[in-house]
């Protein structure tokens, strides 16, 4: 079915910005999170393409904000690596103008068509996580839980990390992916090709995932 088929697969790099607030390409999907959440594993993995967003291969860059973009029936979509917070190497007034900015970039940007807050399935989502979701949720604005690296997790760990979901209230909208295994990456995909066919008003037929 060509709807459901991965129109991820031709993603390309496009372009880097210092500053968030240059970006101008829409509709934008967002992978956000901690740094080492695995942002850029899940965009090469959602991709299917081994090196696309290289992950943790570009220490000197973990500022910057890198955009992919792909197409659905000719019309563009991106998707934007944003800069992970949180970074243990940085002083800490760096890192809190880079918190910042990231915030700045969530509460301005008009292109934002779905933001995916990514967590550690092992860790309990932390301030900038939830700052993020607040800003998301009062502009009305898509946001999708999506808690990374699933299959480090045994069955006693997956257990609490859904307890810890269920205690946020976020149990029915947490997602477990793992970028290596390539748990839940289908329903991801056909959940953000839906977005973007809603965006352009072709969302009619579509079948959810089920
Ligand atoms: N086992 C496992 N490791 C992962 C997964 N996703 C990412 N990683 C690893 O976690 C580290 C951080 O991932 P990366 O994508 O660079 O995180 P980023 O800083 O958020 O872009 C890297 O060493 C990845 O290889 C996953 O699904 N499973
Ligand atoms: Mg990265």
């Amino acid at each position: 079915m060509k709807e459901t088929s991965n129109i991820f697969q031709s993603v390309y790099y496009k372009t880097t910005y210092a500053d968030p607030e240059k970006v101008v390409e829409e509709p934008l999907i967002a992978f956000t999170g901690r740094s080492n959440a695995g942002k850029s594993s899940l965009i090469s993995a959602i991709c299917n393409q081994k090196n696309l967003a290289r992950p943790a291969r570009t220490p000197g860059k973990t500022r910057n904000l890198n955009i992919f973009e792909g197409q659905l029936n000719g019309k563009p979509f991106y998707l934007c690596d944003l800069p992970g917070f949180g970074y243990a190497n940085l002083p800490r007034a760096e890192r809190e103008r880079l918190g910042k900015m990231i915030e700045s970039f969530f509460l301005q940007h008009k292109g934002l068509l779905i933001s995916l807050i990514l967590c550690d399935s092992a860790r309990w989502p932390g301030e900038e996580e939830a700052a993020i979701e607040k800003i998301l949720l009062e502009r009305g604005s898509g946001c999708q839980w999506v808690f990374t690296r699933w299959d480090r997790l045994n069955q006693k760990e997956k257990a609490k990390a859904r307890s810890r979901w269920k205690e946020m209230g976020i149990a029915s909208e947490a997602l477990a992916v793992s970028s290596t295994k390539g748990t839940g990456l289908n329903g991801l995909r056909k959940q953000l090709t839906m977005a973007i066919q809603e965006y352009y008003g072709e969302a009619k037929g579509f079948s959810p995932v089920p």
